[in-house]
């Protein structure tokens, strides 16, 4: 089939099975165009939670698809590649959180939402990067473990003095793996251009930005700014919605390295199949779903 067909075939399918594609910022520009919404994994969650669609196809990662599904247990929701995983979120499992708060019962736990639903549901409260200040900041208590982004956790540190946060290991290793001669070598490059990247990044890379936010932050400055060149320090994708608002603008990616794997997984055959043979399909244990839709509310609620 080419790609004009198989575009139109996802349109038939979608509405025969009443069905929603939601993509996140990192997926190719194909699948990006093909969805009903594309966005972060905040926005995507949020959207996930109104639909009255019947099925789902997250064209993602595996604990974003999870999340849709806690969202919204009555609905089918597909993830089209079935081993687009995200490794950060395999750094923190359930079994050490449980230990965690064996030893330290009163310190609350602070997911990023790149992590799975056990994680989840052992967790107090989820955040996503767009609003993980908010969310540590909102805890009443003076000390507060953060999982499994030690980048995230300490970009964020930095900005609560006032609580001692302790963190996890983990790390994206995607955004991770650049460094700061990198954003130097694009900096003398580009000299009039501002450089924009994700708490994801380490921490050598955050002190050289002009500006640190989420995917849709990172996408909301570009366009409200009136600077004309930027550096992007985020996983490629983005620079695809980046372009589209912004025709006129210049985007330079600090290293061809910021492509994550699994993100790219997903091909707009991969999301024909998903429609056609209603795969894959994700569930989430009851008992786990429960718990961790708790921590998922409590984000909702606050940002
Ligand atoms: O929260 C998300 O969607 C991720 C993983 C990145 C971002 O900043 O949008
Ligand atoms: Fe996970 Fe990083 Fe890929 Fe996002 S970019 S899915 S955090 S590995």
């Amino acid at each position: 089939m080419n790609e004009k067909d198989m575009i139109q075939e996802i349109q038939n399918l979608k509405k025969e099975k009443n069905a929603v594609i939601l993509a996140h910022n990192y997926q190719i520009p194909e699948v990006q165009d093909i969805a009903d919404i594309v966005g972060d994994s905040l926005k995507l969650s949020q959207e996930a939670s109104k639909t009255d669609a019947e099925v789902i196809v997250f064209a993602g990662v595996h604990f974003m698809a999870e999340s849709a599904k806690i969202l919204s247990p009555d609905k089918r929701v597909l993830l089209p590649v079935y081993d687009a995983g995200c490794p950060m979120a395999d750094m923190v499992d359930a079994k050490a959180l449980r230990m965690f708060k064996d030893k330290y019962p009163d310190i609350p736990i602070v997911c990023y939402v790149n992590s799975s639903a056990e994680v989840k549901a052992e967790s107090d409260i989820c955040c996503t990067s767009s609003n993980a200040l908010k969310i540590v900041k909102s805890i009443k208590a003076d000390k507060v473990l953060f999982v499994p982004d030690q980048n995230l956790g300490s970009y964020i540190k930095e900005q609560v003095p006032e609580k001692e946060i302790i963190l996890w290991e983990g790390y994206c290793i995607t955004h991770h793996r650049v460094s700061g001669t990198e954003v130097e070598a694009a900096k003398k490059n580009h000299p009039d251009a501002l450089i924009l990247v994700h708490p994801e990044c380490n921490e050598e890379v955050v002190k050289l930005a002009d500006f640190v936010g989420s995917t849709a932050q990172i996408i909301d400055f570009a366009k409200r700014t009136e600077h004309e060149s930027f550096i992007i320090g985020t996983e490629m994708g983005v620079l695809h919605q980046l372009r589209k608002d912004n025709p006129d603008k210049k985007f330079y990616l600090i290293s061809p390295a910021l492509t994550c794997y699994n993100m790219k997984k997903t091909s707009l055959e991969d999301i024909y199949n998903a429609l056609k043979h209603d795969q894959y399909e994700i569930n989430v244990e009851e008992e786990i779903s429960k718990r961790a839709l708790v921590s998922l509310e409590r984000m909702l609620k606050i940002s």
